[in-house]
C-alpha cells in the first residue's frame, strides 16, 4: 500500500475519536531549525492535551505516511533534500523515493483519503502580490473547493495579496469562517481590514455548519480563519513594512514558483529580527487548540 496509516490513528479512526491533520512543509521549508522541530512537537503535544489524537503526514521511503514519530519529524526537519509536495508531485514522491513535506493542499488530500475531516496548520497560501503579472496562486485555494476538510489556519500568510484571495475562495466557493472575529486575520496580526464572510463563536457552531454542508453534500473544505492571540501579534501596520520590502527582495532576486513562499517568510524572519517566527509559532499553537476542539464537537 502506498498509505501507511499509523496503528494508533487506525484505532482512533476506527473508533470514530477525533483526530487533527498537521502537514510537514512548516517543518521542511516553512521555518528554521530547531524552531521547526520544537513547534512541530509542541503541536502533536497541544492536539493530545486538547482531546484529539495528532496525524503528521508526509512522503517517506516511497509511502504516504498519516501518523509520524518523533525521528521522523526530526528528519524532516534537518534534510536538505526534502520536497515540497502539493497535489501535481504528491505521487512523483512515492515513484522516486524522494522524502516529501506536504503542504496544505497535499496534506487535505491525504488527511481525506485516512478518514481525517479537521487539519491545523499556520496559514494557507493563496494569491500572490503580483499575480496579475505572475499567475502565482496557491494550489491550496483549489484544494479547499474539491477535498472534504476543515482547515484551520491563521488566515492566509499576510505576504500574500488577501483581498484577491478572499474573492478567490469566494469564487472557488469555499466558506471562510472567522472564529471569534468579524474580520478575515492576516497572519501575524488579528486584523486585515477585510471582513468575513462568517463568524462563528465556538467549536459547536462549526460542527453544526460542517454537518449541514455535509447533509447537502456541497462538496469541498472550509478554512476557519483562527486570529493569532492579542498578545502574540505583531500590528498590521509595522509587519507591512517588512512584507513589502520581503517582496522587493524576491523580486531583485528573482525566484518563482514553489521557493516564493519560503524565500519570503526567510526574509520577513531576517526583517523582524526572528519576531515574526515568535508569532508564527504562537498561531500555530493556537490553531492547534481550535482543531482538536473541533474535532471533538465533529466526534460527539
Ligand atoms: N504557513 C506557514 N508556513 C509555511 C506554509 C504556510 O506559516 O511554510 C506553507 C504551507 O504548507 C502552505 C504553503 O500550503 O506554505 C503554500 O505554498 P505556496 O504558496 O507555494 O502554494
Ligand atoms: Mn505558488
Amino acid at each position: 500500500m502506498t498509505l501507511v496509516v499509523s496503528e494508533e490513528l487506525r484505532a482512533a479512526l476506527a473508533d470514530r475519536r477525533p483526530v487533527v491533520a498537521l502537514e510537514t512543509t512548516i517543518v521542511s521549508h516553512g521555518m528554521p531549525w530547531p524552531q521547526n522541530i520544537e513547534t512541530a512537537l509542541a503541536v502533536e503535544g497541544i492536539v493530545r492535551a486538547g482531546g484529539a489524537v495528532p496525524a503528521s503526514i508526509a512522503v517517506l521511503d516511497g509511502k504516504v505516511r498519516v501518523g509520524l514519530t518523533a525521528d521522523d519529524l526530526e528528519r524532516l526537519a534537518k534534510a536538505g533534500n526534502v520536497a515540497k509536495l502539493s497535489r501535481a508531485d504528491l505521487a512523483w514522491a512515492v515513484v522516486s523515493g524522494t522524502p516529501g513535506a506536504t503542504t496544505v493542499a497535499a496534506t487535505m488530500i491525504v488527511a481525506e483519503r485516512a478518514g481525517i475531516r479537521v487539519f491545523a496548520t499556520g496559514g494557507i497560501g493563496g494569491v500572490h502580490r503580483g499575480a496579475e503579472q505572475s499567475f502565482d496562486i496557491s494550489a491550496d485555494l483549489t484544494e479547499l473547493a474539491r477535498t472534504g476538510v476543515t482547515v484551520v489556519a491563521a488566515g492566509a500568510k499576510a505576504l500574500l495579496d488577501l483581498p484577491k484571495t478572499l474573492e478567490m475562495l469566494e469564487t472557488l466557493g469555499v466558506p471562510v469562517v472567522a472564529y471569534g472575529s468579524d474580520q478575515f486575520p492576516a497572519f501575524w496580526s488579528r486584523e486585515s481590514g477585510l471582513k468575513a464572510p462568517i463568524r462563528f463563536d465556538n467549536a459547536a457552531a462549526i460542527a453544526a455548519f460542517i454537518r449541514a454542508r455535509a447533509d447537502l453534500a456541497l462538496g469541498g473544505g472550509l478554512l476557519v480563519a483562527n486570529p493569532v492571540p492579542a498578545a502574540d501579534e505583531i500590528p498590521a501596520g509595522e509587519m507591512e513594512t517588512h512584507i513589502a520590502a520581503a517582496h522587493a527582495d524576491s523580486i531583485a532576486a528573482g525566484v518563482t514558483g514553489k521557493a516564493v513562499t519560503p524565500f519570503l517568510l526567510d526574509a520577513i524572519l531576517r526583517r523582524t529580527g526572528g519576531r515574526s517566527l515568535v508569532t508564527n509559532i504562537a498561531l500555530i499553537r493556537n490553531n492547534a487548540r481550535v482543531a482538536a476542539e473541533i474535532a471533538i464537537a465533529l466526534a460527539t
